[in-house]
């Protein structure tokens, strides 16, 4: 048994981590949350007491990051400004979460000697055209598009430094876009099913032909443990299931499988820059390392995942008019 300071726990895929941990582990697990607009306590009800903890505040903060970092055997670093489009608006709190804010966990974990996982994305990687027979790999030079995704190279390219030049015990994920529970109404996948259950009409940027690689959150979470259990120090996984969909035919099953009209949907305003397409190669972590997704069947994530989202209104509805108020803003 050992301890996790998990970063983020409290946002999307930090708290699908948490329950994963905590139902498939034996470790003790510390999230450290500064419940931004994307955090949700919620998110970590019906953990057991006996095993986890909650410390709210920032990962910016080195005297509070030193102290966790000293009472854990390794952290797992998610907490992150993750959204594309606010980051269009106002790229600041980008900068500081993602770039200094993983310059602070670096410093603390070189300090004390612990073993660090970096959360990141594919987006790092820029975009693919439609018809591209390659995929992303560990060795696609760095081209990121938007704001978001350059301050994610920065700390992924900070991350390689600390290792290189200072012997930090760290690895670094890949992965393509998420899907699930807790996945806040921003994101494109509940935004679509939440405005159905709204009352409002789903909303397509462009033309919709934009490729997504889609993988559950449960197997982001077993990618990252497989990682921090087994993964060679200093080495970077892609992490996907091969779910490649354009985002007009997931609008489309989303709308199928709430029973309504598969064209009940409207286009509207592009987002600048918008990358076309995300691939993943991940056949290193499964060669490696023996990783498997569990979530093949995308049709049947995207209805478990429709079904959890018309179960727990209680935890979406509150955030979502502020969230429709601010896309109006944007013309999306
Ligand atoms: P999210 O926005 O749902 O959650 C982010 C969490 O971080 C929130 O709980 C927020 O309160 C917390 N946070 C933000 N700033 C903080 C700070 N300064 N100090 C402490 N906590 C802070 O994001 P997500 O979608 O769950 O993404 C988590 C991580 O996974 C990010 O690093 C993201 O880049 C990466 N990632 C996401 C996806 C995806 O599809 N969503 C795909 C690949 C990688
Ligand atoms: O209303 C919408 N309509 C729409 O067509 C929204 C919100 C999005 N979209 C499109 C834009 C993208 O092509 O859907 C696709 C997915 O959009 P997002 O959910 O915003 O995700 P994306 O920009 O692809 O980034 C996600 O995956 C990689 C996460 O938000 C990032 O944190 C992660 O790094």
């Amino acid at each position: 048994m050992s301890t996790l300071l998990v970063t983020g726990g409290a946002g999307f895929i930090g708290s699908n981590f948490v329950h994963y941990v905590l139902e498939n582990t034996e470790h003790y697990v510390i999230v450290l949350d500064k419940l931004t607009y994307a955090g949700n306590l919620n998110s970590l009800e019906g953990l057991p007491a006996n095993r986890f903890e909650f410390v709210h505040g920032d990962i910016t903060n080195s005297d509070l990051v030193d102290n966790l970092v000293q009472r854990v055997d390794a952290v797992v670093h998610y907490a992150a400004e993750s959204h594309n489009d606010n980051s269009l608006v106002d790229p600041r709190p980008f900068l500081d979460t993602n770039i200094v804010g993983t310059y602070t966990l670096l410093e603390a974990v070189r300090r004390h000697n612990k073993r660090f996982h970096h959360v990141s994305t594919d987006e790092v990687y820029g975009d693919l055209e439609l018809d591209d027979p390659n995929k992303f790999t560990s060795t696609t030079p760095y081209n990121p598009s938007s704001p978001y995704s350059s301050t994610k190279a920065a700390s992924d390219l900070l991350v390689r430094a600390w290792v290189r030049s200072f012997g930090v015990q760290a690895t670094i994920s890949n992965c393509s876009n998420n899907y699930g529970p807790y996945q806040h109404v921003e994101k494109f996948i509940p935004r679509q099913i939440t405005n159905v259950l709204a009352g409002l009409t789903p909303k397509l940027y462009g033309t919709g032909e934009n490729v997504r690689d889609w993988i559950h959150a449960d197997d982001h979470s077993s990618a990252v443990l497989t990682i921090l259990n087994n993964g060679t120090i200093g080495e970077t996984y892609l992490i996907g299931a091969d779910g490649e969909r354009n985002n007009k035919d997931v609008i489309e099953e989303i709308l199928e499988i709430m029973g309504q009209p598969r064209d009940a949907y409207e286009h509207v305003i592009d987002r600048p820059g918008h990358d076309l397409r995300y691939a993943i190669d991940s056949s290193r972590l499964r060669e490696e390392l023996g990783w498997t997704p569990k979530y093949v069947d995308f049709h049947q994530g995207l209805q478990s995942t429709v079904q959890w989202y018309m179960d727990n209104e209680a935890w979406w509805g509150p955030q979502k008019q502020a969230t429709e108020t601010r896309y109006a803003e944007q013309g999306q």
